[in-house]
């Protein structure tokens, strides 16, 4: 027995070390991953069918300069390919080529030296079959003159074209203003429209059947999604930790991108929210600028590692100074046992609109009980300028993945989804409420793994209670001691 114990200590030892050695080193998806998603929409598409993805398109910053580039997530989804200027087909059947069978044809960037001088190299049509496990590529220059009759499909599946500068909620806007200007101008061009008597072109089916598969994750990408999780709630825990009046928004999230990088993450799944105060309140507050977060104050943190494309996707909300006061923890606790109330009916087989009610009825019932709102009825609940609950405005749930609000079916809750949390309350200045609960907003927001009989939370690593938050901001922080110089001017 002994002996036994001794060996398996060794044997757990020399596991350790192995994985001491190989940092994630190894844990990036496979070609074999994407073949089998390709494999499994194959399974989905009807007869004689062919479904066309494209790359991203380069999107420019300022003049000479590009964002930084990332891929359209289904043709990830389907390539592992990263680079733009790429397309790929897919067919139900086997087709034959120039004497070849194939049911996958990839077109790629052609390689150019000047270019990959600056940018680093690519893959090309040398590179990309091994790499990506796609038999057939070919350079993007070659598709003009390619000898395929799209005709002979019953269905050419792929999503609409994005009009760059389209923005449906505005009206009149500039795309409108250019098309008018072209047909004014009488300008015409083939590729402006689809044609409607094309009739075997549909921009439906694709979406629905990525929503299908993409919704539902597969080992591999549970993995990367942890990691992804565990990276942000790490991240949270250290910026309580580290939070003091008087550090800037900016800073604050600063602080959480560097623990990201810190652990690997490549990027930010979308762009962080840091609001103090009332800018809290704001739901999409992306510019962090408050330049000295006051004692006091709540401030509302949501914010998601990518790690290998996919995103964590994880808000909390802490007081700067460490003690939330009576009416921020009464605000506090109740979104948190609207989250609970949730958390306790996430399953397979629940609706994504029963866990919106519960968190409404919850959140609800408690502002009444507050004598926030006066009563139930939907005047006293509604804001009449948003058409919105007046203090929980948003929805409660949302698919996370390769985009941080995923692509999914939103009926009912399936094993190996993975969907956040994430009801809240923002009372902002000037709103009926009494003056005392003005710049309270609260957010919690966590990451959940359906499955069969209830949920795994994967966010648990950071506090969600009120006092456990509080404890955790008693510790001492790595970044107690980091002192930087001062910046002068020294013209
Ligand atoms: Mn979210």
């Amino acid at each position: 027995m002994k002996n036994y114990l001794l060996l398996l200590t060794l044997f757990c030892l020399a596991l350790m070390e192995v994985k001491a050695q190989n940092p994630h080193k190894d844990d990036f998806l496979t070609s074999d991953f994407h073949k089998k998603r390709r494999e499994a929409l194959r399974a989905l598409m009807p007869p004689n069918t062919v479904a066309v993805f494209f790359s991203n398109p380069v999107r420019n910053r300022a003049n000479d300069v590009d964002y930084v580039y990332h891929q359209d997530p289904n043709f990830f989804y389907m390539t592992g390919h990263k680079e733009p200027h790429s397309m790929v087909l897919i067919f139900k059947d086997n087709l034959n080529f120039n004497g070849k069978e194939t049911n996958e044809i990839l077109f790629v960037r052609q390689h150019n030296a000047l270019m990959e001088m600056y940018e680093g190299g690519r893959l090309g049509k040398d590179g990309a079959p091994e790499k990506l496990g796609i038999n057939m590529v070919f350079e993007g220059t070659e598709f003009g003159d390619f000898n395929l009759d799209f005709s002979q499909f019953d269905k050419v599946m792929f999503y609409k074209f994005k009009d760059d500068v389209r923005d449906h909620r505005e009206k009149g806007d500039l795309y409108e203003m250019i098309q008018e200007f072209k047909t004014k101008v009488g300008y015409e061009s083939k590729d402006l429209a689809i044609e409607p008597h094309k009739t075997n072109i549909d921009l439906r089916s694709l979406d629905q059947m990525m929503a299908k598969l993409r919704g539902i994750k597969e080992k591999e990408e549970l993995d990367l999604l942890r990691k992804a999780v565990d990276i942000s709630t790490l991240a949270q825990n250290e910026v309580m930790k580290a939070i003091k009046p008087g550090m800037s928004e900016t800073e604050i999230q600063g602080l959480h991108e560097f623990i990201f990088k810190k652990y690997r993450a490549e990027y930010e799944g979308y762009p962080s929210i840091v609001g103090a105060g009332h800018n809290g309140c704001v739901l999409h507050y992306i510019e962090n600028y408050k330049p000295e977060v006051e004692d006091g104050e709540l401030i509302l943190m949501d914010l998601g590692a990518e790690y290998h494309g996919y995103t964590a996707d994880v808000t909390r909300t802490i007081p700067v100074n460490g003690k939330f006061s009576e009416n921020q923890k009464l605000i506090y606790d109740l979104v948190y046992k609207a989250q609970e109330e949730a958390r306790k009916i996430c399953k397979e087989g629940t609706s994504f609109s029963e866990l919106t009610k519960i968190t409404q009825k919850v959140i609800n019932e408690g502002l009444v009980e507050l004598g926030i709102y006066k009563s139930l009825n939907p005047e006293d609940i509604t804001n009449p300028d948003t058409g919105r609950n007046r203090y929980y405005p948003h929805g409660c749930c949302h698919h996370i993945g390769l985009d941080v609000h995923d692509k999914g079916e939103y009926a009912e809750l399936k094993e190996n989804m993975v969907i956040t949390i994430e009801p809240g309350i923002y009372i902002t200045e000037g709103s009926p409420a009494d003056k005392k609960w003005w710049n309270i907003p609260v957010r919690i927001e966590d990451d959940f793994l359906v499955t069969k009989d209830g949920c795994e939370i994967l966010s648990d690593l950071a506090p969600r209670k009120s006092e456990d938050i509080e404890k955790l901001m008693e510790q001492p922080s790595a970044f107690d001691n980091l002192v930087l110089p001062e910046l002068e001017s020294h013209h």
